[in-house]
């Protein structure tokens, strides 16, 4: 993969993420459908969106393939990566803001050749920020080079800690523990109901670290990317774990040295909560 072919996919996609973005800006229905759970909103202009990018790359590059959240549902999703070029799309991130006029809602698209992400674009058409990265070539916002907070000091760090996703059964006790354990170490917390908005901020300096844990690839394929080429560092919220796209539990930072203390201070509660567990199943075991 030569970077050239990168800057084409790069220079054909951007015209129709701005069109997108007209999408969003001209919007007036707002009613919303929900899928499986009660939280889990969508409107015709999520669909809209994706189909608008789908069927424009699908024309002009019929062997690639696509990840769409909106599409995920449907019978040619794929699960697993595979060295074509992927284009892993959420046609818009923050649904339940967007609904809401809270403008912290964008579009974002990431590509994948080789497994590996190669490009990230995340536009937010209410603030008029165009975020963008292709590999090895930094990152951008509306064509100005981003750079990191480089906070290396946990205790002034300020985290956008997505809380709402603890609302899920499985999570809920880990996020629990975390939250307790982070609120003590660092300075302030945030959350702000857009993975993809969070780890733009996380690239451009205004927060130090990002953290989510059970997203989807859609939520992390672009955004990731930038806040490495903005010089941050990221890896899976669990000490030792490498990132992984495809089922995102991680952590972004501002540098390699405050994401080590934030996962240090995680692994501490997740090894108290481990031990509560083994206690609470000993206890069990004697009645
Ligand atoms: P969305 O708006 O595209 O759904 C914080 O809310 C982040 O979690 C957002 O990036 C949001 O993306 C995503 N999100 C919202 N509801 C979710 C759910 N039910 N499961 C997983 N991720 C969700
Ligand atoms: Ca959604
Ligand atoms: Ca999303
Ligand atoms: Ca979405």
């Amino acid at each position: 993969m030569g970077h050239q072919e990168v800057q084409e996919y790069f220079d054909f996609v951007l015209p129709l993420v701005k069109e997108s973005g007209k999408v969003i800006l001209e919007a007036n229905d707002y009613e919303i459908e929900t899928k499986e759970e009660i939280y889990d909103i969508v409107t015709i202009y999520d669909r809209k969106v994706e189909d608008i990018l789908i069927k424009a790359i699908k024309t002009k590059y019929p062997t690639h393939k696509f990840i769409g959240e909106e599409e995920s549902s449907a019978k040619n999703y794929i699960s697993e990566l595979t060295d074509d070029p992927t284009w892993i799309i959420d046609p818009i991130d923050g649904t339940a803001n967007f609904v809401r006029s809270f403008p912290i809602t964008c579009i974002s698209i990431g590509l994948t050749i080789k497994k590996e992400q190669v490009m990230g674009i995340i536009y937010n058409p209410f603030m008029e920020e165009l975020y963008t990265a292709i590999k090895g070539q930094g990152a951008f916002l509306n064509g100005k080079r981003l750079q990191t907070s480089k906070q290396t000091n946990i205790q002034k760090c300020v985290l956008n800690y997505e809380l709402s996703l603890a609302r899920n059964d499985k999570l809920r006790e880990m996020y629990l523990y975390r939250f307790s354990h982070l609120i003590s170490a660092i300075m302030g917390i945030r959350s702000m109901g857009s993975a993809a908005m969070g780890l733009c901020y996380v690239a451009r300096g205004s927060m130090d670290a990002y953290q989510c844990d059970g997203l989807y690839p859609w939520d992390a394929a672009a955004g990731v990317l930038i806040v490495r080429e903005a010089g941050g560092a990221v890896s899976d919220s669990t000490a030792g774990k490498e990132f992984d796209l495809m089922n995102p539990n991680f952590i972004a930072a501002a540098s390699k040295r405050l994401l080590d203390q934030l996962l240090a201070v995680e692994k501490q509660a997740d090894d108290e909560r481990l031990a509560a567990l083994l206690v609470k199943k000993a206890n069990v075991g004697c009645k």
